[in-house]
């Protein structure tokens, strides 16, 4: 069941997701942020093309979603994944900017709320991303728009944790504060992206797609209309040690610090400086579990319609 409420003028739907929409057929819908500010080219298409492909391979269609010339598109074609990952000016479009990127006619990346804002208007149930943001820090309110529009927003959103540069712990307080359960998806820490334990427990360990689309349903079936955030660890073998990347983190902040990064531009700058600082080993295990979360979506995308049907 779509429930559009959009104006059609406003957005373009590729073929493919038209068709699955239509016919009630698995989607994955995914962001665009990570493609235009949260991975260095070219490893962002590269990245873009393995997670639609992975999510191919499900037999489920992928929709990413991205605003190109100030239209939102839904689900890109070759050419048009190529334009936005080669695009060096787009904004990073969270629901506050989305007129704003349609007004100036604008490239832009939607974020995790952006982009299941959209997803959700249009009838889709599950996303995948690498991290959510979050809390960065109480004392300057800088509080992602992730966090309340999974809110406000029925969808299954796989993840490996939040953002690895976030207060955690301020994180999940704020997530059970607006009623979003973090599921681990066989663990029973919260992941802290890069590293699997955070020492934070999960609210519930689930196994299975099916059991994760279960415990969903009963959530939905409750009137609850906010997210559900399911938590996967990066894949075995491309993790790293916590203390580690704390340590790392620390270092990062404290030179983003003294050069006055702020606002926006800290998370690149963050995020290149990790890499620089492990020899890209912090970007090998952002793309692998960014790859590792849209296989899970997409089963649980499977399994979510192949029980509709039934039903
Ligand atoms: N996590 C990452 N890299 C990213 C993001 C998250 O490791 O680029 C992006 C996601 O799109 C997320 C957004 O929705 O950052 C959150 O940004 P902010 O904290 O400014 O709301
Ligand atoms: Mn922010």
């Amino acid at each position: 069941m779509t429930k559009n409420i959009m104006k059609p003028s406003t957005y373009v739907i590729s073929s493919a997701v038209k068709n699955a929409l239509k016919n009630s057929l698995p989607i994955v819908a995914l962001e665009s942020t990570v493609l235009t500010h949260g991975l260095p080219r070219p490893q962002n298409h590269a990245l873009a093309r393995g997670m639609e492909q992975a999510i191919h391979d499900e037999g489920v269609t992928p929709a990413t979603i991205a605003i190109l010339e100030g239209k939102i598109h839904i689900g890109l074609s070759e050419e048009e994944l190529e334009r936005l990952s080669a695009q060096t000016v787009a904004r990073k479009v969270s629901p506050r900017d989305m007129a704003i990127a349609l007004h100036k006619n604008e490239y832009g990346g939607t974020t995790v709320a952006g982009t299941i804002y959209l997803a959700n208007t249009l009838g889709m149930k599950v996303f995948a991303t690498g991290g959510i943001g979050g809390v960065h820090s109480l004392a300057t309110m800088d509080i992602s728009a992730d966090l309340s529009t999974l809110s406000e927003t029925p969808m299954i959103v796989v993840c490996a944790g939040a953002k690895a540069i976030l207060d955690l712990p301020a994180t999940v307080e704020y997530l059970e504060t607006a009623g979003i359960p973090v599921v681990g998806y066989r663990t029973n820490q919260v992941p802290a992206f890069y590293s699997p334990d955070s020492g934070l427990p999960v609210d519930i360990r689930l196994e299975t797609p099916n059991e994760v689309v279960n415990f969903a349903k009963t959530h939905w079936s409750l009137g609850l209309k906010s997210a559900i955030l399911v938590c996967q660890p990066a894949p075995r073998g491309n993790t790293i040690p916590r203390t580690e990347i704390e340590n790392l983190i620390r270092k990062a902040s404290l030179e983003a610090s003294k050069k006055g990064i702020i606002g926006s531009a800290l998370t690149p700058f963050m995020l290149q400086r990790l890499s620089e600082m492990t020899g890209g080993e912090t970007l090998r295990t952002n793309l692998a579990l960014l790859l590792n979360n849209a296989c899970l979506a997409a089963q649980i995308a499977k399994t979510m319609y192949s029980n509709v049907k039934k039903a």
